[in-house]
């Protein structure tokens, strides 16, 4: 089966007006297009930065703050300064952009604009029929991160025609590899991204990869959203890639094993897989897999005690964190798992963080037990 398209989305610098454009990605998605969302107030930089490494048929952008003539052609230009237009760019933002803007953004190479009165059936045939066929000939990788970006879409493309890819000896690899799991709302993304920044400010030369899961089902669309939530992520350092469970159960997709063997050989430091929000039954990771550590993240409010007996990664995980430990619910939470944990007699870590708070004391101490100890 023919992989999903994929595509960004992102409101510009300066500009919070994202209610257009996160209805516009639910239609996307409803038309079975797999849609990275960045969020808003985001850089040129940061934009293609990310197109490049998702490797994303195209860059949808939404803007409304006035200086869409000026954004939508510098997007379009640092894409052509790092080879990278066939990654091409649309959009829209109602009012604020008129017919004649709109003419030279597309003298400029804006593919598409789109007017107020536009309906949104109208906008998701535009990216079927223009980023629909499959991509052929490929030109050359010109960076690191292109390089790697395209060898992760052959990765996926066989994995949805079942086919081996040919990246799954994970004999040489030169990263750890760090895996966070745990339901939906833990607050996964948000501490990895906390955990990122410790880790560029510790290493002015160290290179990072996190490989993030989103659910979907088999050929439909799918909102890959974690980028949003990313801040400190977005760095030249970071190389990530949001990647579609394509309607395999459990918490990754039929690629990731291979994704993160050619991840983990590509010279970074660390390596960091966040699976799906995951549940009671989930185990991600196998043992003696390619993950060194497993982070299991829980939020305090996880029910009764009896709930604990049943989280099969309580008795698999090396480190469980207690996340939004501000919570009235925090202390009976942190009691309740630590007699759990004791029940398995291994020496698993229990540990106690706000990951939304600027310089936790708690996501510090789990960035240096993950450092020293993975
Ligand atoms: C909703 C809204 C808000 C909400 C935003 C809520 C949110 N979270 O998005 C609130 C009230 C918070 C707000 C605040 C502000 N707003 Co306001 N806001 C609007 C409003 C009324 C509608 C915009 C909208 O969402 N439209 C709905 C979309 C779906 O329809 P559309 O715009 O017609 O877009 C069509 C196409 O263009 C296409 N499209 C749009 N984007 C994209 C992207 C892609 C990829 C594609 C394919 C298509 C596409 O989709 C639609 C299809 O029909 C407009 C006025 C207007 N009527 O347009 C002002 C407007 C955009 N805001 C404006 C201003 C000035 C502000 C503030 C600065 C006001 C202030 N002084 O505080 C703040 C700034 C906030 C910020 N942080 O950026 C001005 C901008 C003026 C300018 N650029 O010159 C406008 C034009 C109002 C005006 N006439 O003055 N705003």
């Amino acid at each position: 089966m023919a992989s999903p398209i994929r595509i960004l989305t992102a409101v510009p610098i300066c500009d919070g007006h994202d209610s257009a454009i996160n209805t516009i990605n639910l239609e996307f998605i409803r038309h079975g297009i797999e849609v990275i969302y960045l969020g808003y107030h985001r850089s040129v930089g940061d934009i293609v930065r990310a197109a490049i490494q998702e490797d994303v048929r195209a860059i949808g952008i939404s803007s409304y703050n006035g200086g869409h003539m000026e954004f939508f052609a510098a997007v379009v230009d640092l894409l052509r300064k790092k080879d990278a237009d066939d990654i091409k760019v649309f959009g829209g933002g109602g009012g604020t952009i008129t017919h004649d803007d709109a003419t030279i953004m597309k003298r400029k190479g804006v593919e598409e604009v789109f007017f107020a009165g536009t309906s949104l059936e109208e906008m998701a045939k535009f990216v079927h029929q223009r980023y629909g066929k499959a991509r052929t000939k490929r030109p050359r990788p010109k960076t690191r991160d292109q390089e790697l970006a395209h060898k992760l879409t052959e990765i996926e493309d066989a994995a949805g025609k079942r086919k081996k890819h040919r990246t799954s000896n994970i004999e040489h690899r030169t990263s750890k590899v760090i895996g966070f799991t745990g339901p939906g709302g833990a607050g996964k993304t948000t501490l990895i991204d906390e955990l990122v920044l410790r880790f560029l400010n510790r290493n002015p030369k160290g290179r990072i990869a996190i490989l993030s899961h989103d659910p979907s089902v088999v050929g439909e669309g799918a909102l890959l959203g974690d980028r949003a939530t990313m801040i400190n992520s977005q760095d030249d350092r970071v190389f990530m890639r949001s990647m579609a469970t394509r309607g395999q159960a459990g918490g990754l997709s039929p690629a990731t094993h291979d994704c993160l063997a050619l991840l983990a050989q590509s010279n970074f430091d660390y390596v960091i897989i966040e699976t799906v929000g995951t549940g009671q039954e989930a185990m991600p990771f196998q043992k003696n897999g390619i993950v060194d550590r497993t982070v299991l993240v829980m939020n305090p409010d996880y029910g009764s005690r009896l709930q604990l007996q049943k989280i099969v990664m309580l008795d698999l995980a090396d480190i469980v964190v207690v996340n939004k430990s501000d919570l009235q619910r925090a202390r009976t939470a942190h009691t309740e798992i630590e007699q759990r944990l004791e029940q398995n007699r291994r020496s698993q870590q229990l540990i106690d963080t706000v990951a939304k708070r600027h310089r936790d004391p708690g996501v510090d101490k789990l960035f240096d037990l993950i450092c020293n100890r993975a």
